[in-house]
């Protein structure tokens, strides 16, 4: 079942990478600005398709996102069901640290332009925690001392089917000794770029959304984050979750985005204490099985083919509408016609005849 995902992940890779030419041809051949602009807008969406599917083949990393502080550490440590995050170490989580499944308890820590790499075996969670928490102190006391990652081994069931959960550190940590030198929300990004697939975005409830957080989501987490996770809102109402929803989805055009009300805190505690009522009420389980759906290879498929979907429809919509009400270029076709042609040859699969079918809209 997996490698048949995966060889179909490839093929779609490939039809991306097919559509992406069709559309920088046609950008370049096309003397229309309006068109341009559009199958600019196409491309810049296509690529992120693209990223997702090329970092998606070889394995699945959802990481914890969010400003400094609003409770990352604490609900993947409530997810995982084990103390294992270190949480308010000094100013803030220092380096993205990787849970990955292994048999047994193994940290390893990579530092940037060296060879070095630290291992220790671990014969614990709480042992795990201990030294984590240490590497973390050592790399907030300075740049010099940093590890660029740290990856935990441990056996933990959720982690089983090849499932890595990344804890990142908060963006926008202005204040903390780790931004002075610049590279502590670089380091975030760089990290989300080039090794994670999908994030779960965290955003305290009871704080509106910064103008920083607004930014990083418009740069960074747009094209991977299908989910807000909201902390900090125990006390909440279905209608306060609900007025929050909306608030925040709007401007952000998170209107496809799953919100989750949790809270990490209670979570946690309800887990040592083996309480399953409140770790229902707190929202863990349901958010585990979220992160179950998501870490799916054939839902994680179904997910991108659906995206690229989407993507091509709003731009069969688009000529449409364009060529309604631009009489004189009524018989412009957007796409370059020997690219064209050649798309029309690649592989007819239903999927394609599906793409096909929404981008002959402006071809004809
Ligand atoms: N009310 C409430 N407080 C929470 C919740 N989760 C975490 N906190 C508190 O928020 C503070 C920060 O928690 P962390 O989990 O360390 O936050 P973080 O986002 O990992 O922080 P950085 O790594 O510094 O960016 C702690 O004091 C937690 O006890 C929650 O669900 N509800
Ligand atoms: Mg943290």
């Amino acid at each position: 079942m997996i490698s048949q995902t995966t060889e179909s992940m490839s093929r779609l890779g490939i039809l991306v990478e097919e559509f992406l030419m069709l559309i920088s041809e046609s950008i370049e051949y096309h003397p229309d600005s309006d068109i341009q602009a559009v199958l600019q807008e196409t491309f810049q969406i296509a690529k992120t398709i693209h990223r997702r599917i090329a970092v998606s083949r070889q394995r699945f990393v959802m990481a914890i996102v969010g400003q400094a502080n609003v409770g990352k550490s604490t609900l993947l440590a409530a997810l995982l069901g084990e103390e294992i995050s270190p949480r308010r170490n000094g100013p803030c989580t220092a380096t993205s640290i990787e849970y990955s499944w292994g048999p047994t308890y193994r940290i390893e820590a990579r530092y940037r332009g060296t060879l070095r790499r630290d291992v220790s075996h671990c014969g614990s969670s709480a042992e795990t925690l201990q030294q984590l928490t240490a590497l973390a102190d050592e790399s907030s006391a300075g740049a010099g001392k940093r590890a660029e990652r740290i990856l935990v081994q441990l056996p933990l069931e959720l982690l089983h089917d090849g499932l890595v959960v990344a804890d990142t550190p908060g963006f926008g940590a202005a204040h903390s000794d780790v931004e002075r030198d610049g590279t502590h929300d670089e380091s975030v990004r760089s990290y989300l770029h080039s090794e994670v697939s999908q994030v779960l975005w965290v955003v305290l409830g009871d704080q509106a959304i910064s103008k920083r957080e607004h930014r990083f989501y418009e740069q960074f987490l747009n094209a991977i984050c299908d989910d807000v996770v909201v902390t900090g809102c125990e006390d909440w109402t279905a209608s306060d979750r609900q007025r929050f929803q909306q608030r925040m989805a709007a401007p952000l055009h998170l209107q496809t985005a799953e919100f989750h009300f949790v809270s990490g805190l209670q979570g946690l505690q309800a887990r040592k204490s083996q309480d399953s009522g409140r770790l229902n009420a707190a929202g863990i389980p349901q958010l585990e099985t979220r992160v179950r759906l998501l870490a799916d290879p054939v839902q994680r498929y179904a997910a991108l083919e659906s995206r690229l979907a989407i993507l091509a429809n709003a731009l069969g919509a688009w000529m449409t509408d364009f060529r309604r009400s631009k009489t004189a270029r009524r018989t412009q076709s957007p796409w370059r016609p020997d690219s064209w042609l050649r798309w029309l040859e690649l592989p007819a699969t239903p999927f394609k005849r599906q793409l096909d079918q929404a981008l002959q809209q402006g071809a004809t």
